[in-house]
């Protein structure tokens, strides 16, 4: 299993919408598992394929503290909404921010698991707010698009310039290395 790069915030890839999944098959499973090894290790609840620059209509999530209730969704797609709740929200493609934002209370899914079977689903509290989280992934949209602009753009510049800071610190490492001959 490998563990995969996750993008960040504000990266245009992040913005791309997913397409749909014509075939399970063994190729898609081995990146099924790749996705749950790269989200436990993140470690994170929920992790979209448009994350991890595959941009397929997949996702995975676990909202078990034990990490051992992984729940797979191909092609989901969102049947019903009821109720309004907010909850506080954290993204693995925007580390280290956590905002409130409002979403559906309950919702019923459908999606195809990993042996390609459908499935519909009903889901409430954070098992709900998890699967909507994600398929905005899916759909090109992040959680900081629910915040005003200038919290957007405060997020955006502190991304930013962590990576910047981030590049300078490995190029200052790389002048000091030891030449490969
Ligand atoms: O999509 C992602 O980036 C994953 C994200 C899912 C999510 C969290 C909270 C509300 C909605 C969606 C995360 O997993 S962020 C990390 C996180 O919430 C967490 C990490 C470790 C333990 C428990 C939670
Ligand atoms: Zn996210």
């Amino acid at each position: 299993m490998a563990i995969l790069d996750i993008l960040h915030f504000p990266d245009p890839r992040l913005r791309q919408r997913a397409v749909e999944i014509e075939r399970v098959d063994d190729d898609l499973r081995a990146l099924i598992d790749d996705m749950f090894a790269t989200m436990y290790q993140a470690p994170g609840i929920g992790l979209a394929a448009t994350q991890v620059n595959v941009h397929r209509r997949l996702l995975v999530i676990d909202i078990s503290q034990e990490q051992n209730q992984p729940q797979v969704f191909i092609n989901p797609e969102i049947l019903e909404r009821q109720g309004v709740e907010e909850m506080d929200e954290g993204c693995l493609s925007v580390p280290g921010f956590y905002e409130r934002v409002q979403r559906a209370e309950q919702i019923r899914v459908r999606a195809l698991n990993r042996d390609g079977e459908t499935f519909e689903l009903e889901a409430d509290g954070l098992l709900a707010v998890c699967i909507q989280h994600e398929i905005d992934h899916l759909d090109g949209k992040l959680f900081v698009d629910y915040l005003s602009q200038l919290k957007r753009q405060r997020i955006r510049k502190k991304l930013e310039k962590q990576r910047r800071l981030g590049l300078d610190e490995a190029a200052e490492r790389d002048r000091h290395a030891e030449p490969v001959i």
